[in-house]
């Protein structure tokens, strides 16, 4: 057998086998002592040094080389929009990222042979100015990125690392501008995304791995991975998320150690074979395919990995990706496992009242109250929508999701018919975002909506909703519904690279409440749709604007309705719904008639002197959801003590409780009250939940 070729390209070779890469840059520059002078007065501008004392700078490189590393990161953390604005020289972005990544590249090329070739990584830091926190525009840190990647190419740099992350919007300013580099380019430049997580477990700004891994993933990474902050041992558990969720190459260049402060600076204690040791451990148990090393790193450093796991296979993963979007700090699956995924419906100037009226007197403070809320009741997403006739849509949505960006922690969907309204919320979230909504409204060709939103849809990274709504216009029946889906799905992953999971197909449905007689089937055509929709692409997600199917009725019938036919959609496969999340009652809640007049209403069961809507009406003639309430207080009241505690527990109710509570304490000692009267209300529970007539959120509240 012969040994194979050695890989020329880094792409390939990160593919074959562990790339090592270099450790720390500042300490070695400055340990070189460069003068005032080498600066040009800009003190501790290093990337100054690119074109002042190129000497020192490939003396570092060339250290790193000799110690047997494959590749060098070019000295050019700094050359970005926030360090280089810190001296007022933001005009030399592409100049110094160009030096620096020559420099490598002369190096590199010096040291490489044909059975050995070396390679320049192109490092892109995070600078100073952190959109989250409003210090900077998005689009104005892409572009400068843009410039910053677009140097680093020109010099040579066969890879872009966008590296120390401590901001997710940041991360995304930095590897769109670099993607829109390298397709200028039309370079195959590998791009690798790197987090900074604390020692407190988060990113700076609050994010976990999973929401990282959620919001940068689908910006189309070579690579994802930690640097920096910490020792490799605090690195562990992360790379351990990453190694069993990402579907990319993974990278790991910790810190050597956590630095002790001494009378002399800081100290980092991991010595060289400390990190050979979490390299080799880290490469076999989470496939990781480049390491190295970041700061307090030196070349005795690398050397002691080089000699440990370099030429390593990377080890098989089988990674289990989790279809969601994230908040700035959270990763949240879109498949729920006991329940359905809720949307919250109420941060819409359209469909609350109330963030109408905050929006419009810009009481911005309500409007994310109101949004924070639904978390509260139960929400796992929220919808945000700004339209409202006569406003400043962009504006708008600047400022709410701007504030939302930070104060949600909860994942937001972006609901707006218009195309600037959308990608000015893309722009101000950190997390990944669903893009509520695309459909075939105006076909795919040029200028339609599809080919105008989905290119920022997908450098973007976000999520979407398909309505099911093509030339003809909103989708009525079953068969029309899921035709309408099917093409939009293909053309979604056919034509613009989306996964069919992240794709949330709405099968619509208009209010059945009105008794038009076209509009009597819209419920079972939407139930059947999502049955027959999610036999064909059982990987799709599904969802549905609920309320809708109860405009015209009363709020009481509203919500037994809803919650009704929430319950048969769920039980057809649907995955998620655009709610107000504590307004949908549990099926065991709702009165035996109520819920069977409900049914033939979605059903359509008509019969001779029956018409359920009619018999639905009059069962809430009057009745206000007040009285709906009081008729619910009034029935458990009538219950004997025992029985109305069992019942509290059941229905999760805790008004009163402590009366009730007070007078069972009369009767029997606090452990006696839980063994019977508790643990007997729990075992209905677990029935309830078991036979699908309960959902998760219930049960917690009970
Ligand atoms: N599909 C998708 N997105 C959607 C819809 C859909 N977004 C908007 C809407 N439909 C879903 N959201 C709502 C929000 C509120 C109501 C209905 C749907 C609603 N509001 C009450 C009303 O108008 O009577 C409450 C009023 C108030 O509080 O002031 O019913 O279908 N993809």
């Amino acid at each position: 057998m012969s040994t194979p070729p050695t890989p020329q390209s880094l792409r390939q070779a990160l593919r074959e086998r562990v790339v090592v890469a270099d450790g720390g840059m500042g300490t070695m520059l400055q340990d070189r002592n460069p003068t005032m002078e080498d600066f040009e007065g800009h003190e501790g501008c290093n990337e100054i040094l690119n074109v002042t004392r190129p000497d020192i700078v490939r003396s570092v490189h060339q250290a790193y080389f000799d110690a047997g590393v494959d590749c060098v990161e070019t000295n050019t953390f700094g050359a970005n929009l926030g360090n280089l604005g810190e001296y007022g020289i933001t005009e030399r972005i592409f100049e110094l990222a160009e030096a620096g990544a020559r420099l490598a590249r002369e190096v590199a090329d010096a040291c490489s042979t044909p059975d050995r070739p070396r390679w320049v990584i192109g490092s892109v830091g995070p600078g100073t100015k952190l959109p989250t926190l409003g210090h900077v525009s998005f689009a104005e840190l892409r572009d400068a990125y843009q410039r910053n990647a677009e140097g680093l190419i020109a010099g040579g740099a066969q890879a872009i690392l966008v590296e120390t992350c401590q901001d997710l919007l940041q991360a995304k300013a930095a590897l769109i501008g670099a993607k829109r580099a390298i397709a200028a380019a039309g370079t195959d430049t590998v791009l690798i995304g790197q987090v900074t997580i604390e020692q407190n477990g988060a990113m700076l700004m609050g994010s976990e791995i999973g929401a990282a891994l959620t919001a940068l993933e689908p910006l189309d990474l070579d690579l994802i991975g930690l640097n920096c902050a910490t020792g490799p041992a605090e690195m562990s558990e992360h790379l351990r998320y990453l190694a069993r969720h990402a579907r990319i190459g993974l990278s790991c260049m910790p810190n050597a150690g956590l630095p002790v402060l001494t009378a002399d600076g800081a100290h980092y204690p991991l010595t060289p074979e400390e990190l050979a040791d979490a390299h080799d451990t880290f490469t076999r148990e989470f496939g990781l395919n480049l390491v190295g090393g970041c700061c307090g790193t030196t070349p005795a450093h690398l050397k002691a990995v080089v000699d440990r796991v370099r030429g390593r296979e990377p080890a098989e993963r089988d990674p289990r990706p989790e279809a969601g979007a994230s908040s700035l700090y959270q990763h949240v699956p879109f498949r729920q496992d006991t329940s359905y995924l809720a949307i919250g419906e109420r941060s819409n100037a359209n469909g609350s009242k109330a963030f109408r009226e905050a929006m419009l007197e810009q009481r911005w403070d309500d409007c994310v109250r109101i949004a924070r809320e639904q978390a509260r009741d139960g929400a796992h997403m929220i919808d945000l929508c700004v339209d409202y006739v006569g406003r400043d849509g962009v504006a708008d949505m600047k400022e709410l999701a701007f504030r939302l960006a930070t104060a949600a922690t909860l994942p937001i969907v972006l609901d707006s018919t218009e195309i600037p309204v959308l990608e000015a919320g893309l722009e101000m979230l950190g997390g990944r975002a669903v893009v509520n909504s695309v459909s075939l409204e105006d076909g795919t060709g040029p200028g339609s909506k599809m080919a105008r939103l989905m290119p920022v849809v997908r450098e973007h990274g976000a999520a979407v909703v398909v309505m099911c709504i093509d030339e003809r216009g909103q989708a009525r029946t079953a068969e029309w519904k899921v035709d309408v889906a099917a093409r939009t799905i293909e053309e979604l992953t056919g034509t613009w690279g989306m996964r069919v999971e992240d794709i949330i197909v709405d099968t619509l449905t208009f209010t059945i409440g009105t008794g038009q007689e076209e509009s009597r089937r819209d419920a079972l055509e939407t139930i059947e749709a999502i049955r027959e929709l999610k036999r064909r692409y059982p990987g799709v997600q599904t969802t549905l604007g609920l309320s809708n199917v109860s405009f015209g009725l009363n709020p009481a019938a509203r919500i037994v309705l809803n919650s009704v036919f929430l319950h048969e959609c769920a039980e057809a496969g649907l995955d998620s719904a655009i709610v107000h999340a504590s307004k949908i009652l549990p099926m065991n809640r709702i009165p035996d008639e109520q819920r069977e007049v409900a049914l033939d209403l979605v059903y359509d069961r008509r019969r001779d002197g029956y018409d359920p809507l009619i018999r639905f009406m009059e069962l809430f003639e009057g009745v206000d959801t007040a009285a709906m309430k009081a008729g619910r207080a009034a029935e458990l009241a009538a219950l004997p003590l025992w029985e109305r505690l069992k019942r509290r527990i059941v229905d999760g109710e805790l008004e009163n409780l402590n009366a009730d509570l007070d007078e069972a304490l009369t009767q029997k000692p606090a452990l006696a009250i839980v063994n019977e009267v508790l643990l007997d209300g729990m075992k209905t529970v677990g029935e309830l939940f078991g036979s699908g007539q309960m959902q998760l959120p219930f049960v917690l509240q009970s």
